[in-house]
C-alpha cells in the first residue's frame, strides 16, 4: 500500500476531489499553505493499493492546472512607490508517493 500525498491548487481541488471520489479512492483534504508564495493550497491524502497508484496520479494531473500567480518583489521595500511584481509557474500537482508500513482502520 501507499500513500498518496498530493499539494494542488485549490481552484483544482473541487474537480480532482471529485473524480477521485468517482474512481472509488477514499480522500482526505487538508488546507495548507506553500512557504514560498504564501498563499492557501490543497494537500490531498490518498491511501491506495500498489497497482492503483498510477491511476491516482493520473487523475489528479488530468485535472490540476498549471498557472502563473503574481509574486511580489521586494525592490520598492520602504520606498514610496507602487510595490513591483513579477510571475511564478505554479502546479498543476506536486506529489509525493510514499510507502506505508501499516495501515489500520481501527
Ligand atoms: P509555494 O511554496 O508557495 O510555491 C509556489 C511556486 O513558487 C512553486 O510552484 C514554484 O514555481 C515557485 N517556487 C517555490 N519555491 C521557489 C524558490 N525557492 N525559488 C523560486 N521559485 C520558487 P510549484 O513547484 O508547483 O509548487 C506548488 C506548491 O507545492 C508550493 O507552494 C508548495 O506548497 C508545494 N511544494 C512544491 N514542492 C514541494 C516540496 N519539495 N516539498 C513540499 N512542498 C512542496
Amino acid at each position: 500500500m501507499k500513500l498518496i500525498l498530493a499539494i494542488i491548487n485549490s481552484d483544482d481541488a473541487y474537480s480532482v476531489n471529485n473524480h477521485l471520489i468517482k474512481a472509488g479512492f477514499l480522500v482526505t483534504k487538508i488546507s495548507s499553505t506553500g512557504g514560498f508564495l504564501t498563499k492557501g493550497n490543497t494537500t490531498f491524502l490518498t491511501g491506495v493499493k500498489d497497482e492503483d497508484v498510477e491511476t491516482c496520479i493520473e487523475i489528479i494531473g488530468k485535472h490540476s492546472k498549471k498557472r502563473t500567480q503574481p509574486m511580489p518583489v521586494d525592490l520598492a521595500y520602504g520606498q514610496n512607490v507602487a510595490p513591483v511584481t513579477t510571475e511564478v509557474t505554479v502546479g498543476g500537482a506536486t506529489v509525493f508517493v510514499l510507502n506505508v508500513e501499516q495501515f489500520r482502520h481501527l
